[in-house]
């Protein structure tokens, strides 16, 4: 499924973000950068040690990525060039600020996208893992976070692909590009 937004096309497919051949890949990292279960564990394991080692480099001149913020890093032995980490909120009931960080790290990760010059960007459903982010909720936030950027920013990605784990998550996100 696909939608195009002020010319750049928004896309939902089931599948392995650690598969996609785009320019980046973008993890639902923590703000250790170190790595984890999920999403992150699975690129971790799909790319290789070096993915790691930049990771520790950024660390150790940057400190942690705050939540809603994002890195750039190599995408190791991926089939996509980069991983962009982003750091999504862990859900706290709604009223930490969940949404407005949600929002921010896809914001932050398209920057990113969008400074290096990147066509094709891949996002995992960030947050709606093991941070506990409802999907119902997520869903529409990314979505609208995305096709914002999209047609604000010229130098987007022309490109962004939704890369979803689950028929349930896809469904989710499928109702929030259709009612955009
Ligand atoms: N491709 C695409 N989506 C995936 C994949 C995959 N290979 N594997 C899992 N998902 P989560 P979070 C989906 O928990 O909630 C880690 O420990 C998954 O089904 O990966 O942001 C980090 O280090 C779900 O829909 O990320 C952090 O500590 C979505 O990706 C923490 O988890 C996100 O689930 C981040 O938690």
């Amino acid at each position: 499924m696909e939608k195009t937004v002020s010319g750049k096309v928004i896309e939902l497919v089931i599948g392995d973000i650690t598969r996609q051949r785009v320019d980046a890949i973008v993890n639902a990292a923590n703000s250790t950068l170190l790595g984890g279960g999920g999403v992150d564990g699975a690129i971790h394991r799909a790319g290789g040690p070096l993915i790691l080692e930049e990771c520790r480099a950024i660390r150790a001149v940057r400190g942690e990525c705050p939540t809603g913020e994002a890195v750039l890093t190599g995408g190791g032995g991926l089939p996509a060039r980069y991983v962009i980490h982003a750091v999504g909120p862990v859900w706290r009931g709604g009223d930490q600020g969940e949404p407005a960080l949600l929002a921010s790290c896809y914001r932050n990760a398209l920057r990113i996208a969008a400074e290096v010059g990147f066509q094709t960007v891949a996002f995992p459903s960030i947050s709606t893992g093991i941070y506990g982010y409802p999907l119902e909720r997520a869903a529409p936030t990314a979505i609208a976070t995305v096709a914002a950027f999209l047609s604000l920013e010229t130098l987007a990605p022309s490109r962004v692909r939704f890369v979803l784990f689950d028929p349930v998550t896809f469904a989710t996100y499928a109702g929030a590009l259709e009612a955009l």
